[in-house]
């Protein structure tokens, strides 16, 4: 199987409880390495630029603001399959769905108040790794 990296984001419900480490735990425990990782505040207009793929969506407007509210970690995670197996760890988007063990059921809030992002799909990690991360920052 390939080794991939994958594009996490540890999301503003999660770095206001302290939850960071517990999360890192879930990732570390299921084999992903953190090969990058940093705290920012992103602007509503970096929020706005992230999500742009869900422009259209009902929800976009609350999803930017809260991501732009308190600080995210963001982060890069290497390993075998590394891009589904760190969905499985994240659980369903929405927490109610979500199964038992992973991030979203333990932590998430609500439908929206989610926890953590995860890049879907090669491509969308390529590009989300290159929005937030130089190569020079990811230390394999
Ligand atoms: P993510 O992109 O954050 O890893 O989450 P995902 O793939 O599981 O979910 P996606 O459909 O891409 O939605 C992106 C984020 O938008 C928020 N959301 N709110 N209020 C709502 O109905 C709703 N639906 C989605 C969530 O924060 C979700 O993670
Ligand atoms: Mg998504």
């Amino acid at each position: 199987m390939a080794i991939e990296r994958t594009l996490s984001i540890i999301k503003p419900d999660a770095t206001r409880r302290n939850l960071t480490g517990k999360i890192n735990a879930k990732f570390e425990d299921a084999g992903l390495r953190i090969v990058a990782q940093k705290r920012i505040h992103l602007s509503p207009a970096q929020a706005g630029k992230f999500y742009e793929v869900h422009k259209d969506r009902p929800f976009y407007g609350e999803l930017v603001e809260f991501m732009a509210s308190e600080p995210v970690v963001v982060q890069v995670l290497e390993g075998e399959n590394a891009i589904a197996k760190n969905r499985e760890v994240m659980g369903a988007t929405n927490p109610a769905n979500a199964d038992a063990g992973t991030i979203r059921k333990e932590f998430a809030l609500s439908v929206g108040e989610n926890s953590v992002h995860g890049s879907d799909a090669p491509e969308t990690a390529k590009e989300e790794i290159a929005f937030f991360f130089s190569g020079l920052e990811l230390v394999g």
